[in-house]
């Protein structure tokens, strides 16, 4: 595969190449792409160097696959260019997800979704990946009915300057250029993204509409409170759920051990629950503190915990490579 990184200087575009080599994904030319202020930079990628291109030479490169971690704007003006000329295009940011011609892809979810025509695919919100991958066996199990989430999220999902910023007053300075409006040692701040004209932040709604998309349940009823946490390793999920039909705490354990990417986490007697600090670096979504809501009928909590550069970016990207490859998905050129 010729395969462009997107973003390649950024914080998931690292995590991307990670990914890459750790999955062996067979790649037999790289092109790793970043702003025109990084082009003629180096990165290396399994002891070799590669220099960064700009988007245009990558356009013309005519890649197998791109894989786009580089904000919005830049994916809504340039996966249509990458498209244009038969290159698969994996995008990372939220620029295409509700787009009701674009698929919203979770593999272990809806990769059957997928043809050999969808030359722009959209990866869910890091929150959203998680959490789906955890509910959907339940959902066709139980049938969910509604879903009210508490995040806990890492500031790597913000970007560099987010890890600039807590590393900056970590070591008791300021950072020149804050990613957040207050400090985020030492505070969690109760604002993901922008507020929009509802008082929910757009984190909160991606976490509605995403979900609602991703299991096929347009209506569903999802309320979310998104916060921002001092901590480097993965994004925790408090999520309770009500179901219209009634459960077993055993059946939902057993049919979330059965999920591929899911670990259960759960033995809270012996202190043993997902955390962040045991979700770093790791590719799997994990689950534990799984309990019944005695407080409704059918209701469950879950805590649900990721590394969200990995499964909630790079790693859900490089899975739908994986997925296009193995089922012939990739190749339908358009000759000029
Ligand atoms: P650059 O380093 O050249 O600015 P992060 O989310 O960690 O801040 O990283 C964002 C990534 O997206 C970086 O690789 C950045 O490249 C890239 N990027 C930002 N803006 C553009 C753009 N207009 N064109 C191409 N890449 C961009
Ligand atoms: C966060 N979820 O942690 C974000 C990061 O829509 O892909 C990724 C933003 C997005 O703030």
């Amino acid at each position: 595969m010729k395969v462009a990184v997107v973003g390649a200087t950024g914080l998931v575009g690292g995590v991307m190449f990670e990914v890459l080599k750790e999955h062996d994904f067979p790649i037999t030319e790289l092109l790793p792409v970043a702003s025109e202020r990084s082009v003629g930079k180096q990165i290396e990628y399994r002891g070799k160097s590669y220099t960064v291109v700009s988007l245009q030479d990558a356009v013309d490169a005519r890649c197998d696959v791109a894989i786009f971690s580089a904000g919005g704007s830049t994916s809504l003006e340039w996966a249509p260019k990458f498209a244009a000329v038969g290159t698969v295009v994996i995008d990372n940011s939220s620029a295409w997800r509700m787009d009701p011609d674009k698929k919203l892809v979770v593999p272990e979810v809806n990769a059957d979704e997928l043809t050999a025509n969808d030359l722009i695919i959209a990866n869910p919100n890091c929150s959203t990946i998680q959490m789906v991958v955890a509910l959907a066996p339940l959902h066709r199990a139980f049938k969910i009915k509604r879903l009210v989430i508490s995040t806990y999220q890492s500031f790597t999902g913000t970007g560099v300057k987010a890890v600039r910023q807590y590393e900056a007053e970590r070591d008791g300075g300021k950072s020149e250029d804050p990613a957040y409006h207050y400090p985020i040692y030492e505070n969690c701040i109760p604002h993901c993204d922008v507020f929009l004209d509802n008082d929910y932040t757009k984190e909160e709604m991606k976490l509605v509409h995403e979900t609602r998309k991703i299991l096929g349940e347009p209506k569903l009823a999802v309320t979310a409170t998104a916060v921002r946490v001092p901590v480097h390793g993965g994004h925790s999920e408090s999520v309770n759920v009500e179901f219209e039909h009634p459960f077993t705490v055993e059946k939902v354990r057993e049919l979330l051990a059965q999920v591929p990417g899911v670990v259960v986490q759960d033995d809270p007697r012996s202190n043993i629950y997902p955390m962040p600090l045991l979700a770093k670096h790791r590719d799997e979504v994990f689950v534990g503190r799984i309990r019944r809501d005695e407080s409704i009928e059918n209701g469950l909590n879950l805590w649900i915990v990721a590394d969200n550069l990995r499964k909630g970016a790079a790693t859900n990207a490089v899975q739908i490579a994986e997925y296009l490859l193995e089922n012939n998905l990739i190749g339908q050129r358009i000759t000029a």
